[in-house]
């Protein structure tokens, strides 16, 4: 089968990878980061900083947070901002953000910049040619996982984007009409997530990834694509925590819709955020800058109108409250213990990965946490056991317990580190 069509909607990334916004390293160039997450410095002011907050034991940093009085806190926020400006922390300085851009100019595991978590390192190959690394997915082995880190975490409250850059080739390409099982990249958890993903009881599962299922079977339909994002505790299995949605609105089988083509370069967008306290990871697929029309019939919509966001080039999951922490992008090469023999084999060629995370204190998302978003957390700061204020326009309960108090307070301090900045080691 064939895509007939192409949409014309352009996606911002265009067909390279584009670096995510300011988290590039002066004068770096072109070429990226050989070495570790691509974090700006943080030195500097960071002494002053941490004096200030701590040396003043009446001061919000040691307040319990739960009993703190309402009025109190906001007086001690706005002295806690005075004095931030004091030591001068508003004066731009180096790049921010968290992530990384790997576009495997030297080689990725020799390096040490990505580790084999499991599995046979032989189903990874490097390139140094094609500056490719090309991954042999085949279900009917044991689970090879190869994974990058972050540098930090990201959360259900925290804001994500993730690119990357493949093509499916169809030399060996093998997808069991009577099997189901995935071809699997994106960002884990690397303590949390289990190598075991087909068994219902087995391991944790800590995962926003994307799955694609390329096989088409009486059975099951297919293919499907989709955003996944799954969090459960060790032994108690992933299924009921599967966030994944079927139906039409993954089925890559509608009219107009055509399973991934192989042997073209592809770029996979994997976004996700929060709004109005629900959070949304989307997925977008394009060939040569162009979206694919992999939703022109999905949930939520008539027919034809692109699912629950009316978007034709997007297949979206959303999640409430459910907590994942993931801290590494993997190339995620699992085995299908259901199937004898194997369901799924593909090897994937790897042009690019970009990671761009962003914690929930950077509250306007430009990469730091300095004032700016302070003044937007302090617009909800209310104290305990009540509501943020009326005028909160973000998502300032960090720990999701209901309120903006001292403890979410705790968790933006250990991110504050001044404007165009990577946030505070501590943050997440
Ligand atoms: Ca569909
Ligand atoms: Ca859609
Ligand atoms: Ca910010
Ligand atoms: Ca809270």
């Amino acid at each position: 089968m064939v895509c007939r069509e192409r949409l014309v909607q352009r996606t911002g990334g265009g067909a390279g990878l584009r670096r995510p916004g300011g988290f590039s390293a002066p004068g770096s160039g072109g070429g990226i980061a050989d070495g570790g997450g691509a974090v700006a410095g943080a030195s500097g002011a960071v002494g002053p900083v941490q004096r200030l907050l701590t040396g003043d034991s009446s001061g919000p940093r040691r307040a319990p947070g739960a009993f703190a009085r309402a009025s109190g806190a906001g007086a001690a926020l706005r002295l806690w901002a005075a004095g931030l400006a004091v030591v001068g922390l508003l004066a731009a300085r180096s790049a921010a953000g968290v992530g990384f851009v790997e576009d495997f100019v030297t080689d990725p595991i020799a390096s040490g910049r990505w580790t084999v978590l499991e599995g046979d390192p032989g189903r990874f190959q490097y390139d140094a040619g094609a500056r490719t690394l090309t991954a042999h997915y085949d279900t009917g082995l044991p689970t090879a996982r190869l994974a990058r880190p972050l540098g930090a975490s990201v959360t259900q409250n925290g804001w994500a984007r993730v690119t990357v850059e493949f093509e499916i080739r169809s030399a060996g390409f093998y997808a069991d009409p009577n099997g189901f099982a995935q071809i699997a990249f994106g960002l884990i958890n690397r303590t949390r997530t289990g190598p075991d993903r087909s068994s219902l009881t087995a391991n944790a599962y800590d995962v926003l990834n994307v799955d694609y299922f390329p096989n088409i079977s009486e059975q099951w339909g297919g293919p499907s694509l989709c955003p996944t994002i799954i969090t459960s505790d060790p032994g108690t299995g992933f299924w009921d925590a599967v966030k994944y949605e079927w139906g039409s609105e993954t089925l890559l089988d509608d009219d107009g819709e055509s399973p991934l083509p192989l042997d073209v370069r592809l770029t996979a967008h994997l976004d996700y955020a929060v709004a109005g306290g629900v959070g949304r990871a989307v997925l977008r697929v394009a060939q040569n800058g162009m979206s694919l029309p992999i939703n022109l019939v999905g949930k939520g919509n008539p027919p034809g109108t692109g699912g629950t966001d009316g978007d034709p080039t997007t297949i979206v999951t959303t999640i409430e409250g459910d907590a994942f922490r993931v801290d590494a992008f993997g190339l995620l090469l699992w085995n299908d213990s259901w199937a004898v023999g194997s369901s799924v084999i593909a090897d994937v060629v790897f042009y690019g990965v970009s990671v761009d995370v962003r914690p929930p204190a950077d509250m306007d998302r430009d990469g730091d946490v300095d004032l700016a978003d302070f003044n937007s957390f302090q617009a909800c700061f209310n104290g305990p056991n009540r509501p943020p204020k009326s005028d909160c326009a973000g998502q300032a309960d960090f720990d999701g317990d209901g309120d903006v108090d001292l403890a979410d307070f705790g968790a933006f301090q250990d991110c504050f580190n001044g404007p165009n900045r990577a946030p505070g080691a501590g943050c997440s």
